[in-house]
């Protein structure tokens, strides 16, 4: 079994992953902040590049297929593999942004617990830049969740766990520019407010296997990134060709649509 797996496994988390070089993270942070700078007076560009930016940017395309990172999920989800979302985390410094404890999969309408998510950092993630923490062995338990819509909580509906979280024990998941962490759906995990003197920026990708389908049998978009999709259970997504082309925003604004009915029940929208 490899350290991965097996960390997987016990903690429900890996890491660090060296995925990029420093350039290579380098490279990937300008093609971020370039693709920011065009979204910039554009409501519907902003929102994609928070929810199925890869859908529409070729770069965020190539880099949830980088080998090292299909490799690593390779390690705990097994050979075939879709991308179910994907998304950057971006917190500015000194704002009070933050996350609160919370589960993935308990929001996102999905059958199994097949899932993990890759969080590359493309710029320093450390506790005084607010990097995600992890509670070791919490992704075996599922609890209850309320909605806070806190103010400040980058989460759409300010979820959060609705049991006492020890903070004493939670891990800071401290990654260098192009280094990545796995963590499982079930994981506990939550973040600080950025108070660095530079911007903390994450892309965090949701890989499934194609055996997981959505509860209410709805085919939601999915990207194949590894190996044979063995189920169809969904929509397969084309890679994007270039940057924010408009037949793929129509796609992705078509497959968001879709998935609104599962994810916000209620009618809020933004990160599940
Ligand atoms: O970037 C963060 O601080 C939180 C990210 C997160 O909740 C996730 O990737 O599931």
């Amino acid at each position: 079994m490899s350290t991965i797996e097996r960390d997987f496994q016990t903690q429900g988390y890996a890491f660090p992953i060296d995925i990029l070089s420093p350039r290579e993270a380098r490279e990937a942070r300008a093609a971020f902040e370039t693709a920011e700078h065009r979204a910039t007076r554009d409501d519907e560009k902003r929102e994609a590049l928070g929810r199925h930016c890869s859908w529409v940017l070729p770069f965020a395309d190539a880099l949830m297929r980088h080998p090292a990172v299909l490799d690593a999920v390779t390690a705990v989800l097994g050979p075939n593999l879709l991308v179910w979302g994907s998304e950057f985390f971006v917190k500015e410094p000194g704002t009070p942004d933050f996350v609160s404890w919370h589960q993935d999969l308990h929001y996102w309408g999905l059958a199994a617990d097949e899932e993990v998510t890759v969080w590359l950092a493309l710029s320093p993630a450390t506790p005084e830049s607010g990097c995600m923490r992890f509670l070791p062995g919490s992704h075996t338990q599922r609890v209850a969740h309320r909605d806070t819509f806190a103010k400040d909580n980058m989460l759409s509906r300010g979820q959060e766990v609705d049991v006492e979280v020890d903070d004493l024990q939670a891990v800071d998941v401290v990654l260098q520019p192009g280094q990545a962490s796995l963590h499982h759906g079930r994981l506990f995990h939550a973040s600080h407010p950025n108070r660095s003197a530079d911007r903390r920026i994450g892309f965090a990708v949701r890989y499934i296997t194609p055996q997981m389908r959505q509860s209410d049998g709805s085919r939601a978009g999915v990207s194949l990134v590894k190996g044979a999709d063995t189920h169809g259970h969904f929509e397969l997504v084309p890679s994007p060709k270039a940057e924010f082309a408009e037949h793929d925003m129509a796609r992705r604004r078509r497959l968001c649509n879709l998935a609104n009915a599962t994810l916000y029940p209620s009618g809020a929208q933004g990160r599940p």
